[in-house]
């Protein structure tokens, strides 16, 4: 049995004006995990606000040193001592913008790991990678090399966003969705064995309380990684509801 997971990633936006409404949201008694990753800055006002609450908190990336001349770079631990139970790594848009590789992504899981966070493992494909023949395949090279030979259901969950679906409110079929998890579930069962299997692998690009019910409905997909719906408890509540 896989733990239901509502991570919210708030990406470069968020005041401390926002972070009132997170204590509001709630999954229930045995409900779904509830995880928000708010610009760094705004991390240990968050902790306070949802101290008591069911909403846990994140980081949006970290280094892969523990400390050092990293100017602007924020090591796992520091995460850890802001009150953040996990980190998302490998997010597309630090791959584009900061030339993160696999090989940096596994790192910065690694760091994570070190420092008792979970690390949220992002991978996912171009729209033209999805359009050739070996769609598949990429997903699977970046999965492999973007996730730790020491991953453990505890300690990853896997983010599987196609690019062309971030802010776009573009979603892939669920045809897509269902063979793309299913092959995640498949790869990850064959290199960690029960761990595996028990790993969490959540969907993440435009995710609405629109289509979120449906998405869901997959057997492999775990929970959302939510951006731009995760900003407004009115729009996030309905998304963990439908978990
Ligand atoms: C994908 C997602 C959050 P959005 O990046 O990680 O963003 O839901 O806005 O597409």
């Amino acid at each position: 049995m896989r733990r239901k997971l509502a991570a919210g990633n708030w990406k470069m936006n968020g005041t401390p004006e926002m972070l009132a409404e997170l204590s509001t949201l709630t999954g229930g008694e045995d409900g779904p995990q509830i995880l928000i990753c708010p610009p760094a800055p705004l991390l240990t006002r968050a902790a306070d606000v949802t101290l008591g609450s069911k909403v846990e908190i994140g980081g949006q990336d970290c280094h892969a040193n523990t400390s050092g001349a990293h100017t602007g770079d924020i090591a796992a631990s520091m995460l850890k001592d802001a009150g953040a139970t996990a980190v998302i790594v490998g997010h597309s848009e630090r791959r584009a913008d900061h030339a993160e590789t696999d090989a940096h992504v596994r790192a910065k899981a690694e760091a994570a790991y070190a420092a008792g966070l979970t690390a949220i493992i992002c991978i996912g494909e171009s729209e033209e990678e999805r359009l050739g023949p070996d769609c598949l395949d990429i997903i699977a090279a970046q999965l492999d090399g973007s996730t730790p030979d020491t991953a453990t259901a505890d300690n990853t969950v896997i983010a599987y966003e196609p690019i062309w679906a971030i802010g776009t409110g573009r979603v892939p079929t669920m045809a897509q969705i269902v063979e793309t998890h299913d092959m995640i579930r498949a790869n990850l069962t064959a290199r960690f064995g029960d761990a595996g299997a028990h790993m969490r692998v959540l969907y993440g690009g435009s995710v609405k309380p629109t289509n979120a019910a449906e998405i869901f409905q997959a057997e492999n997909v775990d929970g959302a990684l939510v951006g731009g719906a995760s900003l407004k408890a009115s729009d996030f509540q309905p998304i963990i509801d439908a978990l």
